[in-house]
């Protein structure tokens, strides 16, 4: 299959392309590298060096002897998105092409009004060339279990029967997003059920919940294949930034009560998802939604694993927790509980979270950990008020 990756040069879609390569797909990427002047704008840089795409691209063709065709550019440019899909010609779009950082989003009125533009037209623009284009073009879109929030009812599917005063109806289910990325997702899902409706075109939702991991088999391949490993408040995941902070004898920065309990999936999984959903493609004028996680744990118990595991790291010591005032505007104790069944109908084995995986993350970090900058590990961005100050010096664009 001809397989376009939005977004190809960032932490999930690099691993994506190579994989998808690696099973005899052509690839093409598309990324306008943003991801590398956030880390400049912030003063950080990912744990493990990344190197530039150009050599990323010539890496793969050496130890592979694939051909991954690399378009730098913006997904808000109508024009090259056009261009680009009349080039490469793809029978499915991999779009992970998005300011994906809840943080981020909530630095400001600049930074929550550039989230929703970049997100938004982008998609947009990217439904217009599909249906101008060549409708029959199977969008994947990844979207996050987030744009749920965390109700106190069990997630459905991207769909909830309703009967309401007598009728029935099949409606999307509700949206309680967290912050202003995740709700840039809602209107992202929005525009491409709507597009799929008007136009005919096929398009799969992944939900995918917090992705946790750093090594693929095709990223193990060579150093300069590795993909992104962030722990700064800004841009770590939780799981990943608590690797960081037990390989750098910081003590574990639990939200709250660390009651928040999420959806959360191996990078292997993500992997194997996208593929599966590539090759078993919507019908016409069909929009899915899948939702994309294997486990779901809280903050505390992530923590408590980690903690066990890094204490018994030699040299580490004690890996200690430490609860800190929430930044965010959050439930801190909740019930949840989200389906995922399409998934697994289609063959996905999950990997589920074991303590060599932790163990894996913490000595990848403790192997770099004179690259951590702890001044960066602290959260900076507060939900409660409409400006934080946050680090604006160093960082690296890639080596
Ligand atoms: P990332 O920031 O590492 O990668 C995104 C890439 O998209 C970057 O390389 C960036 O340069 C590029 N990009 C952004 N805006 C662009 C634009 N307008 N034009 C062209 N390129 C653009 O993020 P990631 O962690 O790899 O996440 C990828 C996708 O998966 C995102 O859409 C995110 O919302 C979703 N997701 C991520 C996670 C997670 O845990 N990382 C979980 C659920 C969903
Ligand atoms: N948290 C801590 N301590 C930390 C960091 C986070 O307690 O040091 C808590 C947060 O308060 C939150 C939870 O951990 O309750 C998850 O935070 P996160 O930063 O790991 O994840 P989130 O902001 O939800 O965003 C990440 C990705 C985003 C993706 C989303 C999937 O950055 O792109 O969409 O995970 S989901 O959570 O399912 O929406």
């Amino acid at each position: 299959m001809r397989i376009l990756v939005l977004g190809g040069d960032g932490y999930l879609g690099w691993p994506t392309a190579l994989h998808l390569s690696q099973q005899g797909h052509d690839v093409g990427i598309v990324d306008n590298l943003i991801r590398r002047h956030y880390d400049e704008e912030m003063g950080v840089s990912s744990v493990v060096p990344i190197r530039q795409l150009q050599r990323r691209v010539a890496t793969w063709k050496e130890v592979s002897g694939n051909t991954i065709e690399p378009f730098v550019g913006d997904l808000n440019d109508h024009q090259f998105v056009t261009r680009v899909l009349q080039q490469f010609e793809p029978e499915a779009v991999v779009h992970f092409a998005e300011q994906r950082s809840a943080p981020y989003s909530m630095i400001d009125r600049e930074h929550a009004v550039y989230t929703q533009v970049n997100n938004v037209v982008g998609t947009l623009n990217l439904l217009y060339a599909i249906a101008e284009l060549n409708p029959a073009i199977h969008l994947v879109k990844l979207g996050t279990m987030g744009e749920y929030g965390a109700p106190n009812i069990e997630i459905e599917e991207g769909f909830i029967e309703v009967t309401h005063k007598g009728r029935t109806d099949l409606l999307p289910f509700p949206k309680q997003p967290a912050s202003f990325y995740h709700l840039s997702k809602v209107h992202d899902s929005h525009n491409i059920m709507f597009a799929c409706r008007i136009w005919g075109l096929r398009s799969t939702d992944l939900n995918q919940g917090i992705v946790y991991g750093q090594h693929t088999p095709e990223t193990a391949l060579h150093a300069d294949l590795e993909t992104r490993y962030d722990y700064d408040a800004v841009f770590g995941t939780v799981l990943n930034r608590f690797a960081v902070q037990a390989a750098v004898g910081y003590p574990l920065t639990v939200y709250g009560k660390g009651g928040q309990t999420r959806a959360m999936l191996d990078i292997h999984d993500t992997l194997a998802c996208v593929e599966l959903t590539c090759n078993n493609p919507p019908a016409e004028g069909e929009y899915r939604v899948f939702n994309q996680f294997t486990e779901s744990h809280s903050v505390r118990d992530l923590a408590e694993r980690v903690a066990k595991v890094g204490s018994g790291i030699a040299g580490l010591g004690e890996v200690r927790i430490e609860s800190i005032p929430d930044p965010r505007v959050e439930k801190e104790e909740h019930y949840y509980s989200a389906v995922t069944t399409k998934l697994p109908a289609l063959g996905l084995q999950p990997h589920l979270l074991s303590d060599e995986t932790i163990a894996h993350l913490i000595e990848t970090a403790v192997k770099h950990r004179h690259r951590v900058n702890v001044e960066a590990i602290r959260p900076t961005v507060n939900w409660r008020t409409t400006k934080s100050e946050v680090s604006v010096s160093g960082g690296a664009v890639g080596e």
